[in-house]
């Protein structure tokens, strides 16, 4: 695309960037205490090649955003949580995700370990801005990527995560890796997501992770080769009237979809897409409730002029009809 295709583009865009000094990216928001508060990737520039591993995405460390309220100014709080500071991680800091439980405040985050394989980490802090203190080790049979943490209305956390590719998600099965495993065949059912409820004290599982099923209207599980519907990456759990939501990213069709369900571990039967494709290859997002209404941060490389591992957060409103089902948003306009 050309620069005037890309200035067409962004006029054309349902929202901006909610801040342009930095490159941001898989948006996970939350209102504490009356404030939105986004944690986000902090994009790069790292120098390294274009992989279908993701290599390029070589994060180091995490801003905080916040806003009083949507539309409001954004404030960048700065680094929160930096690569050389966590023990057990190596490179690549990818999508985080924060909870508040009483004082503290829980920071979770995936990063490669010198062994090549990604783990999710932990870091703390009695602020919602950090810095956050990491624990010495990643959590105990954690793995892949894309941490999302789910308060259910019981006080109860869950922690959600996978990605396929990049996120080594083929190569588990049961909760074990092996490196000859790779997705399912077209025809078997893919992949699904992962969840686990976190102990009291919020730094490790407490329980074994297990897999969600994500069902097609007859039931059946979706398959491998159902793309456009099928689990990539990008797990967020949201609750609305009393049913949980569980949304993702489909990866290399670039959808963000919903399913639904009457619990957190699933089964959650497929409803729709949530956001039609964004400039950009990733598209990553987050579902909050604000003063009543709500909104899907998301992201798009249109800033960086398309560059796929430099993107910007953005937000935008979501609306349900009379039956829960979310309408979907078209990211720029006809
Ligand atoms: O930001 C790096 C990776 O790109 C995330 O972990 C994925 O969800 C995708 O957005």
């Amino acid at each position: 695309m050309s620069d005037n295709e890309y200035t067409a583009l962004k006029a054309r865009a349902i929202s901006q960037p909610l801040v342009e000094h930095i490159y941001t990216a898989d948006p996970s928001a939350h209102v504490f205490n009356g404030r939105i508060y986004i944690y986000p990737s902090h994009d790069i520039d790292a120098g390294i090649p274009f992989n279908d591993n993701g290599d390029h995405f070589g994060m180091q460390d995490y801003h905080v955003l916040s806003m009083d309220n949507p539309g409001g100014e954004t404030t960048d709080h700065g680094v929160a949580l930096h690569v050389n500071d966590v023990p057990w991680a190596e490179r690549q800091m990818w999508a985080p995700d924060a909870a508040r439980k009483g004082e503290q405040y829980y920071f979770y985050f995936p990063a490669k370990k010198a062994d090549g394989l990604f783990q999710i980490g932990v870091a703390v802090s009695d602020s919602p801005t950090g810095p956050f203190v990491p624990q010495p080790e990643a959590i105990q049979g954690s793995y892949s990527i894309d941490p999302a943490v789910f308060e259910d209305e019981d006080g109860q956390y869950y922690l959600y995560f996978g990605g396929i590719w990049g996120g080594q998600l083929q190569k588990y099965r049961n909760n074990q890796f092996d490196d000859q495993h790779e997705e399912p065949t077209a025809q078997e059912p893919a992949l699904g997501p992962v969840v686990a409820k976190l102990r009291d004290d919020m730094l490790e599982f407490a329980e074994a992770p297990q897999q969600i099923r994500i069902l097609d209207e007859q039931g059946n599980p979706l398959l491998a080769g159902d793309t456009e519907r099928r689990f990539f990456e990008a797990s967020w759990m949201h609750k609305y009237q009393g049913k949980y939501y569980f949304s993702y990213s489909t990866g290399d069709s670039h959808f963000i979809c919903y399913a639904t369900g009457d619990n957190p571990y699933g089964p959650f039967t497929y409803q729709g897409r949530i956001l039609e494709p964004v400039v950009g290859w990733t598209t990553h997002h987050s579902i909050c409730e604000v003063g009543g209404k709500w909104y899907l941060f998301y992201h798009d490389s249109i800033l960086s002029g398309g560059v796929t591992h430099l993107r910007s957060v953005k937000m935008a409103e979501i609306r349900y009809d009379e039956q829960g089902r979310i309408q979907t948003l078209k990211p720029y306009l006809d």
